[in-house]
C-alpha cells in the first residue's frame, strides 16, 4: 500500500464513511486510492465551501467525523468559513489537505501558500506528515482528535502520500475524553437548591433528547427555566421534546430575558456574550447576574453530566416527566393569501412532517418560525453557531447523506444561499430528499433592519445598491433546473403549500422560491 491508501484504509478503520472533497493534482494518490478502499464514498463539491458545509452537516448528525479532501492553502482557504462554523458548533470533521511534494516546497510554486497558518485558525488539532512509516498514526490521532468535537487538519505531502509503505499497519486510537467534573455538578446542585430564579442556558450536545431530558427533571424539581444558546449547531424540538426557549439575537431581546435570573447554570454552553459590539449594550449578558456556575463536562457526556445533576437533586425520573406535549399546530389554520415571512413560518411549522430535519438560514424570515416550531411535529433544528453565512445549502447536503431515511428541509434566505449554492448539484447528483425553501425577499434584509437602528433614516444610493439583491433579480428557478433541481416559484400561501407537500412525498431534491411581501 501507498501512503494514500494507508490513510484511506486508517480512516474507514476508525469509522469514517464519507469524503467530501474538491481535489487536484497533489491529492492524486489519494484520489486513485479511493478505488481501491471500501468503505469510504467521495462525493465531489464544486466549491471548498459546500465540502466543509456538508462535513459540517453530516457530523452534526452522526457525531462521527466526515472527511474532507482539499486542495492545498486556496482549496482549504475556500472551505474555511464553514470550518469555521463546524468549529464554533462543536462538530467533528477530519480534514486532509494535500501538499506540495516535500521536495518541491521551497521553490515557491504557483499554489505554495502557508497551509499551516490557517489551518490553525479552524483547527483544534493538525499536524503536517513528515514520513509515509507514520501516516496511519497521524490519522488514526486526527480521527481521535476530532470526535471530542472539533475539526481536525491532516496536511499530507503528495510525496508521502505516493510512497510505498512496507509495514502496512493501521493503527487505532482511542479519544481520550476527560471525565466528568463532580465538584462542577456539586456546585450546581447547590446553586439550584438555593431557592433563586435560575435559568439553566443549555448548548452543544445537551441539546439532544437525552440532555433535554434530563433538563427537564431538573426544571420539574427545582422550578428553574431552561434555555438555549442563542444558535445551537443542533437542537431536538417539537411534540414531545422538553423545549429550551433560545436566546435571541437582539441585544434588548436577550438582555431583557437573561437579566430577569439571579443564578445561571451553563451545561455545554459558554457565558453568553451579544452577536456584535452595539453602543450602549454590554458585551456579556451576564455581566450583573450574581451567580453563575458551569457543569464541566465533555461534550459527549452532557446528557450523563445532566441526569447525574438530576440525581443529585433527587429530580424525578425522565419516564415520571415525559409529558404529553401536544402537536399545538393540529389546531392552528393554514394561512391564506399573499404570501409573507410570518405566513411562511406558520405554513412550515405547519405542513413539515415528523422527524424532519429543518436546517434553518432563513435569517429575517424565520424570527416566527422559532417559537412556531416548538409546536410543530417532533424535528431536528440546526443553525448558525459561527455567523457565517452559507452554511445552509452546504450542511442539508451532509444531514441528508447521514440520515437518508429522514426528511430534510432547508428554509434558506436569499442572500446566504447565493454562497454556497454549488450544494445544490450534489443534491441532485446524489439524489438527496431535501427540500429548499428560498425566502426571496431580495435583499440583504438583516442589515437594511441593523442600519435602520445605527439611525440611518434614508439609505442613499450607494448604500442601497450594498442591501438590494436587485438588478437583476436572482432566476431562482432557472439556476436551480440549471443545477439538476427540479424549482418553482409562489407567491400564495395557497401555492406554498401545494408545492411543500407535493416535495416532502417525491423523491430527490426540489426547490421552491417563496416570494414573500413584507
Ligand atoms: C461569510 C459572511 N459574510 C458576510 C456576512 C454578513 N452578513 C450577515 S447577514 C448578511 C445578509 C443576509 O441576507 P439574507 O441571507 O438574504 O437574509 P435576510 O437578511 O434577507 O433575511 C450578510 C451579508 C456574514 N455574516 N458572513
Ligand atoms: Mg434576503
Amino acid at each position: 500500500m501507498n501512503g494514500a491508501e494507508i490513510i484511506l484504509k486508517t480512516a474507514v478503520t476508525a469509522g469514517i464513511e464519507v469524503c467530501f472533497t474538491n481535489p487536484g493534482t497533489t491529492e492524486m494518490p489519494l484520489m486513485c486510492a479511493f478505488d481501491s478502499t471500501p468503505g469510504i464514498t467521495p462525493y465531489l463539491g464544486l466549491f471548498e465551501g459546500c465540502c466543509t458545509g456538508a462535513a459540517d452537516g453530516y457530523g452534526r448528525m452522526t457525531d462521527k467525523p466526515a472527511m474532507t479532501l482539499l486542495h492545498l492553502g486556496p482549496g482549504l482557504g475556500n472551505g474555511i468559513a464553514n470550518l469555521h462554523n463546524a468549529r464554533r458548533g462543536g462538530t467533528p470533521v477530519v480534514n486532509v489537505i494535500g501538499e506540495h511534494a516535500t521536495w518541491h516546497r521551497t521553490v515557491n510554486a504557483p499554489l505554495t501558500m502557508d497551509i499551516e497558518s490557517l489551518a490553525q485558525s479552524v483547527s483544534g488539532w493538525q499536524r503536517t506528515c513528515t514520513s509515509v512509516a507514520t501516516v496511519s498514526r497521524d490519522t488514526a490521532e486526527a480521527v481521535a482528535a476530532s470526535l471530542k468535537g472539533q475539526v481536525a487538519t491532516l496536511i499530507v505531502p503528495s510525496d508521502i502520500q505516493a510512497a510505498e509503505c512496507t509495514s502496512g499497519e493501521i493503527c487505532r486510537v482511542e479519544p481520550d475524553l476527560p471525565a466528568i467534573d463532580d465538584a462542577s455538578i456539586r456546585q450546581a446542585a447547590d446553586l439550584l437548591r438555593m431557592g433563586l430564579k435560575t435559568a439553566v442556558i443549555l448548548g452543544g450536545r445537551a441539546l439532544r433528547k437525552e440532555g433535554l431530558a434530563a433538563a427537564e427533571r431538573i426544571r420539574v424539581k427545582t422550578g428553574c427555566d431552561i434555555l438555549s444558546e442563542r444558535a445551537p449547531a443542533r437542537i431536538e424540538r417539537g411534540a414531545g421534546t422538553p423545549s429550551a426557549e433560545v436566546i435571541p439575537y437582539f441585544p434588548w431581546q436577550a438582555l431583557d430575558m437573561l437579566s430577569a435570573y439571579q443564578a445561571v447554570v451553563l451545561a455545554g454552553a459558554d457565558e453568553p456574550v451579544t452577536f456584535f459590539g452595539w453602543p450602549g449594550y454590554p458585551s456579556r449578558l451576564l455581566e450583573k447576574t450574581e451567580h453563575i456556575c458551569r457543569i464541566e463536562a465533555d461534550g459527549n457526556r452532557l446528557s450523563r453530566a445532566l441526569n447525574h445533576l438530576g440525581d443529585m437533586l433527587e429530580a424525578p425520573l425522565k419516564s415520571a416527566v415525559a409529558a404529553a406535549y401536544n402537536k399545538k399546530f393540529e389546531k392552528w389554520s393554514l394561512p391564506e393569501g399573499r404570501l409573507t415571512s410570518d405566513k411562511a413560518c406558520r405554513i412550515l411549522a405547519m405542513v413539515q412532517p415528523e422527524d424532519a430535519i429543518v436546517v434553518n438560514e432563513s435569517i429575517t424570515t424565520g424570527g416566527a418560525y422559532q417559537s412556531l416550531g416548538k409546536d410543530a411535529h417532533a424535528h431536528t433544528m440546526l443553525t448558525l453557531p459561527g455567523g457565517s453565512i452559507g452554511y445552509g445549502m452546504p450542511c442539508a447536503v451532509g444531514a441528508a447523506i447521514a440520515c437518508p431515511q429522514r426528511p430534510v428541509i432547508n428554509f434558506q434566505a436569499d442572500g446566504s444561499a447565493m454562497y454556497t449554492l454549488q450544494a445544490l448539484w450534489m443534491q441532485a447528483r446524489a439524489a438527496l430528499n431535501v427540500t429548499t425553501l428560498i425566502c426571496s425577499n431580495r435583499s440583504y434584509e438583516i442589515l437594511n433592519i441593523e442600519l435602520k437602528r445605527a439611525g440611518v433614516a434614508t439609505p442613499g444610493p450607494q448604500l442601497q445598491q450594498m442591501t438590494a439583491l436587485r438588478n437583476p433579480d436572482i432566476g431562482w428557478v432557472n439556476i436551480s433546473q440549471g443545477l439538476g433541481v427540479p424549482g418553482v416559484s409562489v407567491e400564495s400561501c395557497e401555492d406554498m403549500i401545494t408545492e411543500l407537500r407535493k416535495a416532502l412525498v417525491g423523491h430527490g431534491p426540489h426547490l421552491i422560491e417563496l416570494q414573500l411581501g413584507v
